[in-house]
């Protein structure tokens, strides 16, 4: 296909014209669709009448691109999933169209700042962390690799929490993101949806005398579409964010209103509406939640209806569905997709059981992304049959067929059967995600190399034992656009002017720079940077307690859900026990260091709350203390989020990485930081392995147990107490905590994370403490050096090119999804000067 390239104006006389376009685009905008002027503007307006004048300039890729994905030959990527953490649009979107400078000038000649404008964006945190976080970069590198894509999942009204803090405790605050206006977003009423709950089921016979079943839901709520732009980066294709909105359906209201029931129809309507309303963590315990399931339910409906609505208007049934779709469940959040598409197949669209089963199982793909047994969700069979109760009957008739195949091939084996049915039997009857998951799809994988080798030797070793081929690894990746080129705009540019662009498109274009390690005017240039960065941060967040923020300290940084897997206190007792040796000994030769926390623990999680006032409350101690405070300085960014992230990433010297081994599926955060030349301090855990590998074991921080030490030292029978006994600064440290140094006396505040670690310690953190801090010992040393820091860190950036999204996506692409990119020709849809001949309403083709 010949290609044509959106013009984005290049020659001087262009460029004037597209900043003139814009600059009346700003006011055009502000007059017509804001309805005020310049006098009573509000910088909401600004942002606003900036926003939809950059929109414009996406609209004719965008419905390019929805007209490709109706050719008979483009086969389209459907990316479902509970959580996509998009982070602000503005910025992105003007890097990926390639207009920011137009921009810029046009908002500096108007009166406008864009920095402040980008920076006013409330950004919609529709995702936890990582995995969320995960699907907004994939949507990214498939819309830059061309390759036609949906994304499928819910409009929160309330995203992720606003983290705040009182007294050093986290405090949520509700995440208002709509109140200013959603730009980005397109509301499609006329393309709702019904979705179901409830009722019963009924046999029936059909037209043809044959036996069939229906469901005859109890209520049902109508799932209305808005589509987001996804923009790929200097390209035709403009993917499509599909979030599903839940409302009562007209006609119940009106039921209801007509027997005079006003106030009951109005309850209705807030209880579908309760339906997308807000965002469950995902590191919580969930099963006992119908309403998180209901969500799943929801959107998966609403996203597989509209797919078969795709696929009908170009071909004449479903036969070849799995030849047009390619759909992947993000996690067993949206596994209901399996059961749900036997239903519309089987009971809508009467394909007999195997034939659905064949579309089903063709079509689907299941990425597992975590290895906690705890966090592998299931749901009890009496919320299932109360809710989904077709549903029910068809896992049941799934895991029958499916059990008959595990009798065949282990026969006499009762307990893999038990092992690996659907249904869980051993107590209350729940059903199994994961298992429903990787039994409806044809591809399972898992997050890093690691991860997948653990989910074959445990997890999922059954699975694996039974179908080989059928688990694979794709190691994650994050975009270069946002995590680099958006965030870290002093790096990029000297990247760009010492080895060219290409890199953003072919991140392993970066090894260019290694040669550029050995040359001092370089990196005097990178350092210079990274201080600049630095500084930033420091002007932003002005220490309360104690002296300024110090640039030229070692930023050493753990952004990331609070959790004790994460182990947070073990970064803790380090920053203990450093201030011990400072207090005992104040000639002590270590460089400065400004720890840097950030990350929001799951509301009902007690001890990851408590982790957090634990740091806040060390803080206060350390930075009020003069006698330590110009070495060691603490601050804990309140609610990190996308946002943050661009900030804290490219101003990192450290990247804290310091999971369990065995507990961290991949990481990603692990990745930003390395792009933005800061080193890891890391375990043997998730994706971390694969980074050292790229960046080499001498430029990576390593310390601690790797997975098999930590199964033999569980063999062996793990005691805290005996390190805590033996280990002299260890005691100390845990002793300080307990007796009160950062509680104003108070002993009994952290006793919980005390005895946790002292009892139990589920997550080893006294038996690495000591490869830590020596681990961290070394570190110091080393950012002593600042030429041979430096030179580490450039190589880092420079070897990290395998963790770009655009890697994975090409793996997924190839392994599972069997699609290629399909470029998007201008020619397709434009609005002619002339205006538009309508076409008569039954040839109007939506998707
Ligand atoms: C869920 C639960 C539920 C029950 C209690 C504990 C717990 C802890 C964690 C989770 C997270 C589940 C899914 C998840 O967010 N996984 C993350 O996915 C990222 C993208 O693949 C990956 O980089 C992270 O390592 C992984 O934790």
């Amino acid at each position: 296909m010949t290609k044509k390239k959106a013009n984005y104006g290049n020659s001087q006389t262009n460029e004037r014209k597209t900043i003139k376009k814009l600059k009346r685009g700003f006011a055009y905008k502000l007059f017509y669709q804001l309805g005020v002027w310049t006098q009573n503007a509000s910088l909401n307006d600004y942002y606003l009448a900036v926003s939809y004048t950059v929109r414009d300039r996406m609209q004719q890729l965008f419905i390019n691109t929805i007209r490709a994905f109706q050719q008979k030959d483009s086969k389209i990527v459907s990316y479902l999933s509970a959580e996509f953490l998009m982070g602000p649009h503005l910025h992105n979107n003007l890097i990926n169209l390639g207009i920011y400078d137009q921009v810029a000038q046009a908002a500096a000649e108007s009166g406008l700042d864009l920095q402040q404008i980008i920076d006013h964006e409330e950004e919609p945190g529709l995702g936890n962390g990582g995995l969320g976080r995960l699907a907004a970069c994939y949507l990214d590198s498939l819309a830059s690799l061309e390759i036609p894509a949906i994304g499928y999942g819910i409009r929160y009204e309330f995203g992720m929490f606003d983290q705040a803090f009182d007294n050093g405790w986290q405090k949520e605050l509700s995440d208002r993101w709509l109140q200013p206006g959603n730009p980005w977003e397109f509301k499609k009423a006329d393309m709702a949806v019904e979705v179901g709950s409830g009722g019963y089921t009924e046999q029936y016979k059909d037209d043809h005398g044959k036996l069939r079943v229906r469901w005859v839901p109890g209520k049902l709520v109508k799932g209305i579409p808005y589509d987001t732009p996804i923009l790929g980066y200097r390209v035709n294709t403009v993917n499509m964010l599909r979030l599903w909105s839940a409302e009562a359906p007209k006609s119940f209201d009106f039921a209801e209103f007509n027997v005079g029931d006003y106030l009951g129809a109005v309850h209705e309507k807030m209880l579908a509406e309760t339906i997308s309303k807000v965002l469950y963590p995902n590191d919580e315990q969930s099963h006992g939640k119908a309403l998180r399931l209901y969500q799943q339910y929801f959107f998966v409906s609403c996203s597989m209806q509209d797919m078969i609505r795709i696929h009908l208007f170009q071909f004449e049934n479903l036969d070849n569905f799995s030849d047009k779709f390619a759909v992947q469940l993000n996690d067993t959040h949206p596994a209901i997709a399996v059961p749900e598409f036997m239903r519309l197949l089987v009971d809508v669209h009467h394909y007999d059981w195997d034939s659905a089963w064949e579309i089903v199982t063709h079509t689907f793909a299941y990425t597992n992304h975590t290895l906690l047994p705890e966090a592998l969700e299931k749901w009890p069979v009496a919320m299932l049959a109360g809710l989904l109760p077709r549903h029910l009957e068809i896992i049941y008739e799934i895991n029958r067929r499916f059990l008959d195949l595990v009798r065949l091939e282990y026969p006499g084996d009762v307990d893999v059967v038990r092992r690996m049915s659907i249904i869980d039997e051993t107590g209350e009857r729940y059903v199994r995600m994961a298992n429903l998951a990787c039994v409806g799809g044809h591809a399972i994988n898992g997050v890093a190399q690691l991860h997948t080798k653990l989910l074959k030797e445990h997890t999922l070793v059954d699975f694996h034992r039974l179908w080989p081929d059928k688990l694979i690894n794709i190691t994650n990746g994050v975009t270069p656009r946002r995590w680099m080129v958006v965030s870290n705009p002093r790096l990029s540019q000297l990247i760009r002017s010492a080895i060219g662009e290409e890199w953003i498109t072919d991140l392993k274009k970066l090894q260019a720079l290694e040669p550029l390690a050995e040359d001092s005017a370089f990196c005097e240039k990178w350092q210079q940077i990274k201080f600049a960065n630095k500084q930033d941060i420091c002007t932003m967040f002005a220490c309360k307690q104690g002296p300024n923020y110090n640039p030229q300290a070692l930023f050493d940084v753990q952004v990331k859900r609070i959790h004790e897997y994460k182990r947070q206190h073990l970064n803790l007792l380090h920053i203990v026990t450093l201030y011990q040796r400072l207090k005992n000994n104040p000639e002590l030769d270590i460089p400065p260091r400004l720890f840097i926390f950030g990350g929001k623990a799951a509301p009902s999680y007690f001890m990851a709350k408590l982790i957090i006032k634990l740091i806040n409350s060390v803080a206060e101690v350390v930075n009020g203390d003069p006698a330590v405070n110009k070495r060691l300085q603490i601050l804990f960014i309140p609610n990190y989020n996308v946002q943050i992230g661009h900030i804290v990433y490219p101003m990192a010297d450290l990247s804290e990485q310091i999971s369990l081994a065995g507990k961290e599926a991949s990481g990603t955060g692990n990745m930003k930081f390395a792009m933005n030349g800061a080193l890891t301090v890391g375990t043997l855990d998730g994706a971390n392995v694969e980074i050292r590998e790229e960046v080499g074991a001498e430029n990576f921080f390593l310390f601690g147990m790797n997975v098999g030490e930590v199964e033999a030292r569980r063999a062996a029978g793990y005691n805290p107490q005996d390190i805590y006994n033996e280990n002299k600064e260890l005691h100390a440290a845990i002793n300080l905590i307990a007796t009160g140094h950062f509680s104003h006396g108070d002993r009994e505040l952290f006793r919980p994370v005390i005895d946790s670690l002292l009892k139990h310690d589920p997550f080893m953190v006294l038996a690495d403490y000591q490869a830590y801090v020596d681990c961290q010992q070394q570190v110091g040393e080393v950012f002593q050096d600042p030429q041979r820091w430096t030179r580490m860190a450039i190589l880092n950036a420079a070897r990290i090119g395998k963790f770009s999204s655009d890697r994975s996506i090409t793996e997924y692409c190839r392994k599972i999804w069997q699609v290629k990119p399909f470029p998007v020709a201008l020619t397709l849809q434009r609005v002619p000067d002339g205006g538009i001949k309508f076409p008569k309403r039954k040839e109007i083709v939506r998707t």
